[in-house]
């Protein structure tokens, strides 16, 4: 046990003054690109302590501030559990309360860095497309109103304050699951700006900076009872603490603006010239499994991802999908074997420490298929293959949606689609999926225009209905 950590806990020593605006302060962040900071300022230096935004609820607010911000981190590791405290945080605002306060710290000439994980929806963009959803209630209020509700409205009104007041803009560090996340935001931020002042999504595009990032690290949702443990364990009380697996990565686009960031080289980030090979295989090889293991795991009756990884049928339908379906259409990145990539995956899912709840990553599936499923079924159906198992997680994915489980059971669906979703459920399978793949934001032309693909997906759906889960894992394994 480290000493000090309850005094580190209540009388965090001073952290660096903010050099980083951080919005949707959610567990993820606090378990990942805090802790990356943290630990590049203890070894490097430099003024990058973060104000945490979030953008709807002041629940972590309100728990860490009685803490002075900080908080722990406990790694959560098969051989056993280990607390870190982390001081990075200088202040947590929650935007609807005062979306000034968040603007005027945005456009503080100290803070050369906005980081984002807002989560896939939060972009307010068409998840098929990439494009902003201009539709969106919040970009419709936003476009009124220079006091924002939405992730996107905070960059560009605060990226107009800074023009006006002749500053640099800060460099956007988008920190989502998303497939080119950097042009992405980029993308929203200039469609967005170009609506209020054309003139200002000129001046974003010259001088700003969206590099393109990779992050990864399991960080399942912390429960009453992690706060408990921890507490017998660590012997005081964090009212706010994270749980996160021991494995880390984040690669990033060394594209920042006046080359101001962290030291985040020194201390594991990989700073590279292009994201695109790393963020393929992560998106595709962890995040397109972890989806269909979620759907298919839940519907089979598994609570978490490790429970799911235990029953063989899984293990194997898990190996064939990474070997015959997703790494065949994946280029490597430099230095990188994808078999030993998927080895380590799945020690890392079996990982008995780590409770993430198949329900948790089953949550906003309709942002979340096309970049970690539909793409790979694309390519591999574009180059005459077939994807058995994929085609099967999507199947899974209308049935979970569908708002019951095979025995008739009520699940509780999370998607800002889900009431559109569950309606398109029909008794014939034929119509669900043609229902489903109606849906322009979410199925790619290439899918919703493949009749071979409807026919397979019905297939699928219609073995799924008729013997359950582990038949269609045992039909779809190759
Ligand atoms: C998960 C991710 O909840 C989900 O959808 O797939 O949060 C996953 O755990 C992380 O991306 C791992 O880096």
């Amino acid at each position: 046990m480290e000493a000090g950590l309850q005094d580190r806990l209540y009388r965090a020593p001073p952290t660096a003054p903010a050099g980083i605006v951080h919005l949707g302060l959610g567990a993820f962040f606090r378990a990942h690109g805090a802790i990356y900071v943290a630990e590049a300022m203890a070894k490097s230096g430099g003024d990058w302590g973060i104000v945490g935004v979030s953008l709807q609820s002041p629940g972590t607010r309100d728990r860490l501030k009685p803490q002075g911000w900080a908080y722990t981190a406990l790694e959560l590791a098969p051989e056993g559990e280990k607390p870190q405290v982390v001081t990075v945080l200088r202040d947590v605002l929650v935007a609807p309360e005062n979306p000034q306060a968040v603007l005027d710290v945005m456009a503080d000439p100290a803070v050369k860095i906005v980081t984002l994980t807002v989560t896939e929806k939060g972009y307010c963009h068409e998840p098929s497309t990439g494009r902003l959803n201009r539709a969106h209630p919040d970009i419709q209020h936003d476009l009124q109103s220079p006091q924002p509700r939405s992730a996107p409205g905070f960059l560009v009104r605060a990226l107009a304050m800074r023009r006006e007041r002749g500053l640099a803009p800060f460099t956007v560090l988008c920190c989502d699951n998303l497939p080119e996340n950097g042009r992405v935001v980029r993308g929203v931020v200039l469609e967005l700006a170009g609506l209020i002042d054309p003139a200002l999504a000129d001046w974003i595009a010259t001088h700003g900076a969206f590099p393109a990032t990779m992050v990864d690290r399991i960080v399942p949702a912390t429960t009453a009872a992690d706060l408990d443990r921890l507490e017998a364990m660590a012997g005081y009380r964090d009212e706010s603490p994270v749980m996160h697996e021991p494995f880390r990565q984040w690669v990033i686009e060394d594209d920042f603006v006046d080359a101001a960031r962290p030291d985040l080289g020194a201390v594991g980030a990989q700073l590279v010239g292009d994201v695109t090979p790393f963020e393929h295989m992560k998106l595709r090889m962890l995040n397109g499994t972890h989806s269909s293991l979620a759907y298919l795991g839940y519907l089979a009756g598994h609570e978490t991802i490790a429970d799911t990884v235990a029953d063989p049928a899984f293990a194997d339908f898990l190996r064939g999908l990474w070997r015959h379906e997703i790494i065949p259409a994946l280029t490597p990145p430099p230095g990188v074997d994808l078999g030993d990539y998927a080895d380590a995956l799945l020690a890392r899912y079996a990982n008995p420490a780590i409770r993430h709840r198949t329900w948790q990553i089953a949550m906003d599936g309709s942002q979340k298929l096309p970049q970690r499923i539909l793409g790979t079924i694309a390519e591999a159906r574009a180059a005459g293959g077939t994807v058995p198992g994929l085609t099967l997680a999507v199947a899974a994915w209308m049935r979970y949606v569908s708002g019951r489980d095979q025995s008739g059971r009520p699940i509780e669906v999370k998607d800002p689609m889900a009431a559109r979703l569950a309606a398109l459920w029909r008794d014939d399978p034929a119509e669900t999926v043609a229902g489903f793949l109606a849906l322009a934001e979410v199925f790619p032309p290439a899918l919703r225009d493949d009749p071979g693909f409807a026919a397979d997906l019905t297939a699928a759906l219609s073995g799924l209905i008729r013997d359950g889960v582990q038949a269609s894992l045992k039909r779809a394994s190759q």
